[in-house]
């Protein structure tokens, strides 16, 4: 019954999975798999000041925890918590820079998460 549900939200994702698979986004959306690379994708893009989301489509629990979270002398910039199963856990935006992340449930996940510089607005006429 579990596998059912897993494979309905599997069939969820991918029809809503559009987003281009390499470059740079406005906005960045992470899925968490339980399988390696368990985030996808594994290195993400997103210019300054866009949010940025992760789903969990998975049967199990997972955090978006930043590194720094857990190395002293490092800030921490983003941790979810634990991620319900069908739950989701957006930031609005961080500053430029490499935000390495894993979970705190499950170690061996880990992803990169880049910001780049907001590009100017196109509009100023
Ligand atoms: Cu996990």
């Amino acid at each position: 019954m579990d596998r059912t549900l897993a494979i309905a939200f599997a069939v969820v994702v991918g029809a809503c999975s559009s987003w281009p698979a390499t470059g740079t986004s406005l906005s960045a959306q992470i899925v968490m798999e339980d399988g390696s690379p368990y985030y996808v994708p594994v290195t993400a893009t997103v210019a300054s000041g866009n949010p940025i989301r992760w789903d969990n489509p998975t049967p199990t629990h997972h955090t978006v925890t930043h590194n720094g979270c857990v190395e002293d002398g490092h800030p921490c910039l983003f941790d979810s918590g634990p991620v319900p199963p069908g739950a989701q856990f957006t930031i609005p935006g961080l500053p430029a820079g490499r935000y390495p992340y894993h979970c705190r449930i499950h170690p061996i996940m880990r992803g990169v998460l880049t910001v780049t510089d907001a590009a100017p607005a196109p509009s100023q006429l």
